[in-house]
């Protein structure tokens, strides 16, 4: 069987345009008039259908590569003779109707001040095509060579042009109207008329509206040309890809943008650019993650950091260099782990350090939970640490917000997450309102949040609404550490293990109980020197918990 090679066809005045889809992969069988790829201008998107029947041997092209006519696109190991149905990729695009082209400058001639009518100009093949898009109303001033509606066939859409500079009068189309080479679109108030070379400005396929000198004034005139596909084939099957105007598929991929994973508004569903907005919106927020940013959180390490320009995660066959054990992580891990990595990367985290002289609220503790030993609870230190951090965050209440855009939400209301260590990982419960509870009651809450929190018993809206966390680690040992910000929280308090250390009081050095204290602030909305006075203030009151009352 003869390999052949599928070219792209004549797509007229289409020069260097970009694949943004390739539609087959090696080894599919494809029939000949299969669309194998689209590419797309700044005006128009079209399919590249093939020429031959056959099963993909090899792919030519890459997404984002530039092709134009001649580029061969992939080779095929024909199934046969070469399809004579198949004119696209050997013969040049349909006939391109010539560019004895329509109406926009017939009917725009000079530089009238009156009324100009715009016409559906020559787009070859295509008959009764949809409006699918209006992209200018009425009052709007246009200029030459301006998309004024954008037209779809199951192959291919574009946008129709206006032939000339002027004021929207009247739109003589409406949404899902169908349309033919020579329809009105618009009727404008004319401020300048077409100026004698106005561009082929769908910058469609017709080879004729290329050609140079020849004719002159027509083809000037001849604003678009043939259809955008060089080879439609009515009622072929549908593409593949998600319903969108060029122009909103260029927006989009500016952006980064994937187009299929935007749900669309539109017209039977077609995407519009404020659907790509909203999007983008939402992956911003955090409300939604596209499809490439979800799998990288599921692969090692959280991600291979291509989304971020980073080289690939190293990938190690560690059994290479001893035995080993794969455990699949807990779904807490994964999630967690997946708001550690977005947080760790989106925030501007600074930790500051300090130390607070707990040596008298030690003292206090204990001799708490001694006299109260038949209540069966037991005071903490963390619980201190909350009522400590609440009159904290009450005097520096940027530490108590979050950010929404460029507006920052001061929350009136103190609800302080605590970060609990459980076998199935990391859970953050919240005591709410901790300003109006009392140690004991806080104390109490945390211990049954903690033990549901081990027991994998804690409820969504026991773990929603935190203004402000403290991680400790007190129990267990270290001296600092950064702790990442639990968004959309702005700050975060990583306590370590007391210590008693030599401490000098101006005269000589006392042994006193110090508790590291770690925190970390969002740079957005903090800064150092509110911080340095944040950890100041909340030594202070650890060390004398009257200054509460101040
Ligand atoms: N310094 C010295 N000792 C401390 C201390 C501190 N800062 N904080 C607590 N301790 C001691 C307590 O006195 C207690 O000792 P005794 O058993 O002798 O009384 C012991 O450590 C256990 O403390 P606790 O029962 O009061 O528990 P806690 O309030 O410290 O912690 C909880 C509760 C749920 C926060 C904890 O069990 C936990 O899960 N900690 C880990 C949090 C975590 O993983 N953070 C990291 C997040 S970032 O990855």
């Amino acid at each position: 069987m003869a390999l052949v090679e599928v070219k792209v066809p004549d797509i007229g005045d289409f020069d260097e345009v970009s694949v943004i889809e390739v539609m087959v992969k090696v080894g599919d069988s494809v029939k000949a008039e299969q669309s194998l790829i689209t590419v797309e201008s700044d005006k128009a998107s079209m399919e590249i259908p093939s020429s031959h029947a056959g099963v993909v041997k090899e792919i030519k092209v890459a997404l984002g590569g530039k092709i134009k006519e001649g580029t061969v696109v992939l080779v095929l190991e024909a199934a046969g003779e070469a399809s004579a149905a198949a004119p696209a990729a050997s013969a040049p695009a349909p006939a391109a109707a010539p560019v004895a082209a329509p109406a926009p400058v017939a009917a725009a001639p000079a530089a009238a001040a009156g009324p100009v009518e715009v016409r559906v100009p020559d787009i070859g093949d295509f008959k009764d095509v949809a409006v699918i898009e209006l992209l200018a109303k009425v009052g709007d001033t246009v200029k030459i060579d301006q998309g004024l509606i954008t037209v779809e066939s199951d192959k291919a859409s574009m946008e129709i042009p206006s032939s000339a500079a002027g004021v929207v009068k009247e739109l003589k189309v409406k949404l899902g109207d169908k349309v033919n080479v020579g329809d009105l679109v618009a009727i404008l108030e004319g401020v300048g008329a077409p100026a004698a070379a106005a561009p082929a400005a769908v910058a469609a396929p017709a080879p004729a509206a290329a050609a140079p000198a020849a004719a002159p004034a027509q083809a000037a005139a001849a604003p678009a040309a043939a259809a955008a596909v060089p080879a439609h084939v009515p009622g072929a099957a549908p593409i593949g890809l998600p319903h969108a105007s060029p122009s909103v598929r260029k927006f989009a991929r500016e952006l980064g943008v994937p187009l299929s994973e935007v749900k669309g508004t539109g017209l039977k569903g077609r995407i519009t650019e404020s659907d790509v907005q909203s999007f983008t919106r939402s992956v911003m927020s955090g409300a939604v993650q596209t499809l490439a940013a979800a799998a990288q959180n599921k692969s090692s390490g959280g991600g291979d950091g291509a989304a971020l320009g980073l080289i690939p995660w190293p990938k190690v066959d560690f059994a290479k260099f001893g035995p080993i054990e794969r455990k699949e992580m807990s779904r807490i891990k994964k999630i967690s782990g997946a708001n550690l990595l977005r947080n760790a990367i989106m925030i501007p985290a600074v930790t500051n350090h300090d130390d607070a002289d707990i040596t008298d609220l030690e003292a206090f503790r204990v001799s708490t939970n001694k006299e109260n030993e038949k209540s069966g609870v037991k005071v903490t230190m963390l619980a201190f640490l909350i009522k400590a951090c609440v009159a904290a965050l009450k005097k520096y209440p940027e530490f108590n917000s979050s950010l929404d855009g460029d507006a920052i939400i001061y929350k009136n209301y103190w609800h302080i997450g605590f970060a609990a260590d459980t076998p199935n990982g990391l859970m953050v419960p919240v005591i709410k309102d901790a300003d109006k509870k009392g140690i004991f009651q806080i104390s109490q809450e945390m211990s049954e949040l903690a033990k549901k929190a081990r027991d994998g018993k804690l409820s969504p809206a026991e773990m929603s609404g935190a203004t402000f966390t403290i991680s400790s680690l007190g129990g267990i040992g270290g001296r600092y550490f950064t702790p990442i910000i639990n968004a959309p929280e702005v700050a975060i308090l990583g306590v370590c293990r007391s210590t008693t250390e030599p401490v000098w009081d101006g005269k000589a050095f006392q042994p006193r109980l110090m508790l590291p204290l770690s925190l970390a602030w969002d740079h957005r909305v903090i800064d150092g020197a509110a911080a340095a006075r944040f950890n100041v203030y909340l030594a202070q009151i650890l060390g004398d918990f009257r200054r509460v009352l101040l």
